[in-house]
Order: C-alpha cells, then structure tokens, then sequence
C-alpha cells in the first residue's frame, strides 16, 4: 500500500483522528533511488563503470535483513537465556543493531545547524553570458539545484523564528562541476576578517557556564562583542530589524556577501555581487509572532517550505547580478567592493536578473540529504572565480576543513549529495569512509602505468582558470585598509531607508535585546554605537532602557535612503498564503464553499476552522466540505488573513476547549473565547480581516468590525475578493501604532 502524500490542511492536520492505516503483509520490491541518491561515482580512471545499479542502491531486497545481508525472522526480542533469564552477548543482531543506533549521530554544523533543504532546478536567462564563461548561465540551460536554509546561532532542535541572520546555501550541479553559492538573507557580515569568525561565534553562542540562552542574540556576550568591534554594527541593525524575523524561506532575498570575479569567455573580467529575489516579495513576521510561532510550532519554516513544495506551490527566485569594473582599486563610488560590511545601494547599481531557481522537490530523507549536504565556497566553476575579500578568504579554508570533523573524513564529496553531477577523476586516494573502487594502479601523473589518464585540461577543453590578477606589491602585516574603517554610516543608511513602522520594530529589538543584558557597561556601549548611527534611535532605545543617551562621538553623516531596503509600500503575489475560515453552528455551507473556491483561485490555501473536528464538523458542514483545524487546534500564526464565516457562540461545552473559559466571566461575552483570542492576534499581527454573514457580528461583538484592514462581503466569494484588495501589502501596516519619535 502506498502512502498518500499529505496535502496541507488535510483532515491528518487537525489532531482527530486520520484514515487508519493498514499494516502491509506483503514485501513489496525496495524503490528505485532517486537520480541524486543513487551511489557515488564507481568509474575507473579508464572511465569504466564498476558499479551495478544494485550495488549502488542504499538498501535493496524485501526482507529484513543483519547490515551483511542474512535475513531475519524476529526484530523485536532479543536472544535470552529463557523469557526470564538474561540477554545473551552472542545476540549479534541485537548488538549490531544498538551499536549503530549508539553511532547514529554525527557532530551538528558549528554555526548554521538547524536547517530545512529542498531541490530545484536553475534556468540560465543567457544575460551574464556575456561576462561569464560559466555554462550555468548559458540561456535556458537548466541545472539541477540543492538549496539549504538554515538559521545561524541556534542548535540542530532549536526553533525556526529565532530572530537572526538566515543561510541561504545554493548548490549547483553544473556540467562544469559543481558551484556552490554560500549566502544569507542579509547582504552584509558581522566581520571584516574571518580571523573573527570564532571570536563572534563565541560571542552569540550561549553562555558556556550554563549553556543559556538558547537560539539567541539577546545577551550579554553578544552586545559585549557587536558594541566593541563596532564593524558588525551594520549587520546587527538588519537583525534588529524586520529581516531578522523572517515570515518564510521562500520570503527571503539571498546574498552572496562577498564581491566576486567574474571571467567571460575572452578572458576579460567583471566584479560582481550575487543577489537572489523571491518572487514572493521579502516579507517578516512580528515579533509577537515570532515568539508564538517558537513555542506553537517551532518547525514553522521548514513546514512552510515543505507543504508549499508539496502542494505545488513552488518557490521561485531570481538570481540577479550588479556588475562592477574590475578596477585596480576595486571601489564604488567611495565604497570599498572587497569589504563585507558594506553593500552598493541597488539604486546606484541596479541588480540584472542572470536566471531562475525554482524549488520542486522536497528532501526524502532528511539525515542524507540536508544534514550531509555539505557547502563549500572553494567550489567554483570556470567563469566564477573569489576576490580578496579579507572574509572570503578565510572562509576558502575553513569549509573544506570543518567537513573532515563534520562528516568523519576526507570523502564527503562521495556521499550522494554532494556528488558533482559531473566527471569526477581526482587522483584523491583510500581515507576514512571511501566508497568508490578505484582502478588502475598510477593515481599520479604524468604516468605511463594507465595510460597517462588522467590527463590536464587543454585550454580549448573549458578547464578552470585561476585568473591572473595583478598582487599589489605591498609588506606583509596584520591590517586592513583604511577604507573598511566607516561602521556606522551604511548602519545608518539601513535604518533611514525603512518605514516608520520598519524603524519603530527596529528600536523595539533594541530594546528588548539590551534589556536582556545584565551589564550595564555593555549596553552604555551599545547606546554609544547607536548614537553614532542615529542620534532619534538611541535616544528611543536610551527611554525604552530607562538610560540616558549618549551624545554622538562623531560626524552623523547625511546618506541617502535605498527605498529596495524597506520591505513596506510595494504588493506581491499571494501564491501559497493561507487563509483561516472560521465556522460556527449557523454556517451557510454554500457561502463557505463559495469562499473555499475563492481563496484556492486566488492560490491560496483555504483552512475551514470549525468548533470541533470528526463527525460533529461532517454534521455542520455537509459531505462536500472539510474542517481543517478546530477551535482548539487553529493559531494566529497560521493564518495570514482571517474569514469570519458565521456566529461563533461562546464554548458550550467544556471537553472541547477545556482551560477555554478560565477567565471568562459566566455569561460575559457572545464570541467563543477561543475565537476571541484568534482574533485578538491577528488584529495585532496586522494580518487582514473579513466577514460577511453572522460572521460580522462576530466582530462587532469582538469589537474590531470597524478597525482598519477589516472588510466585509455580501458572501463568501464577495469577502474573499474584499481580502485579496488587502493582503499583497503583506500587513496592514497603519494598524502598527507608532509614536512620531522616529518619523524623519
Ligand atoms: Fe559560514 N560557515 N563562515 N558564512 N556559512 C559554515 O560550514 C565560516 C560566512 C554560511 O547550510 C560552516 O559546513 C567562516 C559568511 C552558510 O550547510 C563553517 C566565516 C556567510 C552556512 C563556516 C563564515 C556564511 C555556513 C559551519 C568567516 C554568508 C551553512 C558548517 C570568514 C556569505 C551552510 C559548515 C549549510 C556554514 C565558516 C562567514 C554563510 C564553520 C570561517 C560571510 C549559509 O565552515
């Protein structure tokens, strides 16, 4: 029997009870691996296959079997001298399988654990063909694509909607071997020098003594670092801000960070920043939200990413380019292109899109594939090449080195996922966990053993080029140039290039991280280093502390906003949003199915809410409808827009809502408690609202029917149209009060 894929909202999300599944009593054939999975690569130098199919396959036959093969007749009780006597040592089944479990983890990633991954597939426009030889770029050549997203500071469990930077990691697997793009969602880095790299790891990690806190940036060490190396205050102003909380992966923007060379066919060069834009739009969710979504639903990106692969909705984003001279002094417009705590404003710049990557896979095992996936920025193809980028540098080493501890050896490029699409023939030899069996007897050359194989790449035949970039005669020395020394004024630039609201956020982050510290020192220091980047946000974080603001210790400079940075003002698509429909006991079912068609044309994922699941939902809503959620099981965090359907009468019945009334004052109120909170979070988290029906008494009585961003329609269809005039705007933002302080 096989397994029907989950469809989000089918009735197996509402916690009352699925279809039962019957226990399958005939072995079915094991399935065929997936183009990616299959094993690594068994050609000999020679270029001969050695490998069967069957012989590369993870697992294969029908039957249960010991790891060499002998088949089984019973897993479940161990060999015993007698039903109660003691387990015997020569149980080789019971300790091969206890010994493997005992080995079964491997270490987390030091930074950037906790990840969700997905394939695609990338499609060259032909645009950046004509500064770089990369085939991937070529027009309409398609590539096959792994992408993995991750937060940075929290562990492998940790939850999704930390406030923090996020991985945006793109692999490649191109014909030319494989081009890993190792970004985030934030175009600039904590660190001019990755010699800092574990200093600022060390800092935002949790404390060592107690290990707290978990997944977070709000503590002492953290601001002690940021507040002393004043070079990662830019970074630190985006994760204050909205970006830090995002509301999805496929809401994102990714960065490359770094400046990159480009090389074109005829050996002329370009420099170039690599953006990616979702065509979703960038979008974040409150702060309010972030914190309910960790503690309801912890997986809420990696389930997001997930359902929308799975229902079809996939995500797409653009790669884009702002292309640079390859000047001797690698500036723009007096902003240094090698150091990673700047960015050039895209309206200086503009990002020109070089191709599409589109998600259509998700993984089908988690541990093979995202966790073992292993990115690299050393991988790069002819046509790619690095920059001096201090960071970058750095960073060419420390991939490489970290997946030997990471990954147990020298061979991770063996494992299905991170096997190069293309002809492998390396000359690497033997080394823990290798897994191809080579042939022949000269891994060296020049050899005349095997044939001379394998033999260097001629320049007609598209072989890697290292660039010859002119080395600027200099003295070597610990230092870096005088240029990366402004921290403050592209900080500035961010924070004047957002909304009020966007500000308003911002400062509140502030506020709440430094009022986790207990160092007065420390945040005395921060206030110093937002009164350098702007004098209204420290003196808004200073009030919020109870603290006096400090003057500025230098220059304010006058920027110019990048309206591209504020995520407000703009409409996006509304592929894959879903929207909350909540019933009650006097539905119309024809208005519900009305508004249930509505939302799925508009692309959406429609969630009927009733009082309660199984049959009692069948009875109130008819055979042709479904309830997705209940009072009990739905949240706000959902939701990005709610439906009021029709009344919904405060909880008869204790069973269903349990703790529901606690508080309730006998006879206080017309709306279900639960409904009541539903809409109390929605209503702040500036998510649309509508009604049409009974449903507009609900909110009367709720008192929110005449609040701003909530609509009601003569039915269903009707109130669907009125929220689709609402939700490209992502928020409702006027709902977001704000106080005037930081309104220039
Ligand atoms: Fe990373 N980084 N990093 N990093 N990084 C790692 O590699 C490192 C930096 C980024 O989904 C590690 O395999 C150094 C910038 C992503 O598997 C490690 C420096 C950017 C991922 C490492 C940086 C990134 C990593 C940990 C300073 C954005 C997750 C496990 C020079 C452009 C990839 C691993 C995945 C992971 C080192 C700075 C992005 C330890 C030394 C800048 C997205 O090698």
């Amino acid at each position: 029997m096989t397994q029907q894929p989950r469809i989000p909202g089918s009735p197996g999300n509402t916690g009352d009870s699925g279809p039962q599944m019957e226990e399958p009593t005939t072995p079915a054939g094991p399935l065929p691996p997936a183009p990616d999975q299959s094993g690594p690569a068994t050609v000999s130098p020679t270029g001969q296959e050695t490998g069967t199919p069957q012989e590369k396959m993870a697992q294969g036959g029908e039957f249960l079997t010991t790891a060499h093969g002998a088949r089984l007749k019973d897993s479940d009780h161990s060999l015993r001298a007698g039903p109660r006597g003691p387990a015997l040592l020569q149980d080789h089944h019971f300790r091969e399988k206890i010994s493997h479990f005992d080995h079964e983890r491997i270490p987390e990633r030091v930074v950037h654990a906790r990840g969700a991954g997905a394939h695609g597939v990338f499609r060259g426009y032909g645009t950046a063909s004509r500064i770089s030889r990369a085939g991937v770029f070529a027009q309409d050549k398609e590539t096959e694509v792994f992408v993995r997203f991750s937060t940075v500071v929290g562990s492998r469990g940790s939850t999704d909607l930390a406030r923090d930077t996020r991985g945006f990691a793109t692999k490649f697997y191109t014909d030319e071997g494989t081009w890993d793009l190792v970004g985030n969602n934030i175009p600039v880095f904590f660190i001019q020098d990755a010699i800092k790299f574990p200093d600022v790891v060390h800092a935002v990690k949790p404390h060592p003594d107690r290990e707290i806190p978990q997944a977070q940036s709000a503590h002492d060490t953290f601001w002690d670092f940021v507040s002393l190396h004043t070079e990662a205050q830019h970074h630190t102003m985006w994760n204050m801000a909205d970006r830090g909380i995002p509301r999805s992966y496929r809401m994102m923007e990714g960065f490359g960070i770094h400046t990159f060379r480009l090389i074109a066919e005829d050996g002329s060069t370009v420099l170039v920043k690599f953006h990616w834009k979702p065509k979703l739009g960038v979008h974040s969710v409150t702060w309010e939200e972030a914190q309910l979504i960790s503690g309801a639903d912890p997986d809420f990106h990696r389930r997001d990413l997930a359902d929308a692969i799975e229902a079809g909705a996939f995500p797409e984003w653009e790669l884009g380019v702002q292309v640079f001279e390859d000047t001797e002094d690698q500036m723009f417009a007096g902003i240094d292109l090698l150091d990673p705590t700047k960015i050039v404003p895209e309206e200086l710049v503009p990002v020109e899109p070089v191709g599409l990557m589109t998600l259509t896979k998700n993984t089908s095992n988690y541990f093979a594939e995202t966790e073992q996936v292993a990115f690299n920025p050393n991988n790069l193809v002819p046509g790619i090449d690095v920059t001096n980028d201090p960071l970058l540098q750095g960073r060419l080493f420390s991939y490489l080195d970290t997946q030997i501890t990471r990954l147990g050896g020298p061979n991770w490029n063996q494992l299905p996922i991170n096997r190069p699409h293309a002809d492998v023939n390396d000359m690497l030899r033997d080394g823990m966990h290798q897994t191809a069996v080579h042939a022949g007897v000269a891994p060296y050359r020049p050899n005349s053993l095997d044939g001379g194989n394998p033999f260097e790449t001629p320049d007609g035949d598209r072989p890697f080029i290292d660039h010859p970039a002119p080395v600027a005669a200099s003295v070597k020395e610990r230092a870096l140039p005088a240029t990366f020394d402004d921290h403050f004024s592209q900080a500035r630039l961010f924070f004047h290039s957002l909304s009020e609201v966007e500000k308003e956020h911002t400062a509140q982050a502030y506020t709440f991280e430094l009022g986790k510290c207990y160092e007065q020192a420390v945040r005395e220091r921060q206030l110093r280093a937002l009164a350098n980047i702007d004098p209204a946000l420290c003196q808004a974080v200073a009030d919020g502390l109870g603290m006096p603001a400090p003057k500025p210790s230098l220059d304010v400079p006058e920027v110019t906003p990048s309206p591209a940075l504020s995520q407000v003002g703009r409409t996006w698509p509304l592929d894959g949003r879903q929207v909350g429909i909540l019933v009650g006991p006097k539905v119309s079912t024809g208005e519900v199915a009305a508004a249930v068609a509505a939302v799925d044309r508009a692309g959406m994922v429609p969630l009927v809410v009733a009082p309660s699941g199984g049959e009692a939902a069948t009875r109130l809503l008819g055979k042709d409808l479904m309830a997705q959620r209940t009072y009990l099981t739905a949240r706000s965090i959902e939701f990005d827009a709610v439906l009021v359907a029709s009344d919904t009468p405060p909880a008869p019945d204790a069973a269903n809502g349990l703790d529901s009334k606690v508080g309730v004052p006998a006879g206080a109120g017309t709306v279900d408690p639960r409904v009541e909170l539903l809409l109390g979070e929605v209503w702040r988290q500036a998510k649309a609202i509508g009604a049409f029906g009974a449903g507009e008494e609900v909110l009367r009585a709720a008192g929110y029917l005449d609040g701003a961003g909530v609509v009601s329609g003569s039915g269903g269809d009707d109130a669907v149209q009125q929220l689709l005039t609402l939700m490209p705007a992502h928020r409702v933002w006027e709902r977001f009060p704000t106080t005037g302080r930081l309104a220039a």
